[in-house]
């Protein structure tokens, strides 16, 4: 419906009341009812991508302004260009690039803010998780569940760099952040590398283990080795989906839930040359690609893209991908948040 034409009258009228009824702290929803229920989404967040080529080196100068003791957590924060000054990449998650040199260890602390690690860079890295260390291998996905204890170190002799996502928009929306740190900057171990490989992760699990469903998974390590065999499989099958070629979704083994609430995680491989057509979805994404190189439109933006490059496409804007060689992506988003709340929506075009 098109507004009435307003005589002079009628809008001062209006206004004025508008003004007296802020002193109220009141204003009418009339005015703001268009904005606040979008016919689509309208995200604020726009399509960005971050090159890694030309990030690289901004990391490794982090590296000689400041240790990773001192800082935490030594970490550029990729930040949405209009999102700016909000710690965001979407409306509801982080990302960041975090180093860690030769020597360093990153000091344990726990948080409710759930965390992923994307291995982008070098080798010698660990993460210890509640107790169990693991070797950071490029392309591995690693978690850190909310509220579990979590320290990094390297003992290897080159700088390590892998990716960060966090829920850190959504727990601050809900004003639910807590977080401490440990007495001990290193976590003692408390099981062997591998235990929850061994225990949770061979398609089995202990005899008397009964998860609850929103239990985040007891493993925490996903190699990169094992989802792209897993995706080469898939690809020898052929047949690969019109919108996502093929397309893998990391789930906690024992539930088949996503390994944390409020993060899903996604690999996916393109055959050499496969062009996917448009799809989108209300879950805006971070895409990083982990192998080969492909072009990526998001709406009216062309991007070509190698390895370690991060592209964010925000909620309902449509993306395709043609690859120039097989390449693999991995990406992370809300949608399991979207989906517990009956929210989620997809369109393939
Ligand atoms: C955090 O704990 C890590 O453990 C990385 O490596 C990034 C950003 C905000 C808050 C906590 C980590 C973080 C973070």
């Amino acid at each position: 419906m098109t507004p009435r034409p307003l005589s002079d009258q009628e809008r001062a009228a209006r206004a004025e009341f508008y003004s007296r009824i802020g002193a109220n702290d009141m204003t009418p929803l009339w005015e703001v009812l268009g904005a606040l229920v979008p016919p689509t989404p309208r995200p604020v967040a726009q399509a960005a991508l971050w090159r890694y080529q030309d990030v690289r080196e901004r990391v490794m100068e982090a590296g000689r302004l400041i240790s990773a003791e001192e800082a935490e957590r030594r970490v550029l924060i990729l930040e949405n260009p209009a999102l700016r000054g909000q710690s965001c990449i979407t409306n509801s998650l982080y990302a960041g690039l975090q180093l860690i040199l030769p020597g360093e260890v990153a000091p344990a602390h726990r948080h409710t803010q759930s965390a992923l690690r994307l291995v982008l860079d070098g080798e010698g890295a660990y993460t210890a998780v509640d107790g169990e260390r693991t070797t950071m291998r490029r392309g591995d996905f690693i978690i850190t569940p909310a509220w579990t204890w979590h320290d990094h170190g390297n003992l290897g002799d080159q700088p390590v760099v892998w990716l960060d996502g966090l829920d850190i928009p959504i727990v601050r929306f809900l004003d639910a952040g807590f977080a401490e740190r440990a007495s001990e900057s290193s976590q003692q171990p408390l099981r062997p590398e591998g235990d929850s490989l061994h225990r949770y992760g061979a398609n089995m699990v202990p005899v008397d283990f009964d998860p609850r469903p929103a239990d985040p998974t007891r493993v925490f390590v996903y190699p990169f080795e094992r989802a792209r065999e897993a995706l080469r499989g898939l690809q020898a099958a052929g047949q690969p989906d019109p919108h996502l070629a093929h397309k893998l979704r990391y789930v906690n083994p024992a539930t088949g839930a996503s390994p944390m609430p409020t993060i899903g995680a996604y690999a996916q491989l393109l055959p050499a040359g496969f062009e996917t057509r448009g799809y989108r979805c209300t879950d805006g994404t971070v895409h990083v690609c982990l192998q080969g190189s492909a072009e990526l439109q998001v709406g009216e933006r062309v991007w070509r893209v190698s390895e370690n490059d991060v592209v964010v496409v925000p909620s309902w804007q449509t993306l395709s991908m043609r690859a120039d060689q097989e390449s693999i992506f991995f990406s992370f988003s809300d949608r399991p948040v979207q989906k517990m709340l009956g929210l989620w929506r997809e369109e393939r075009l």
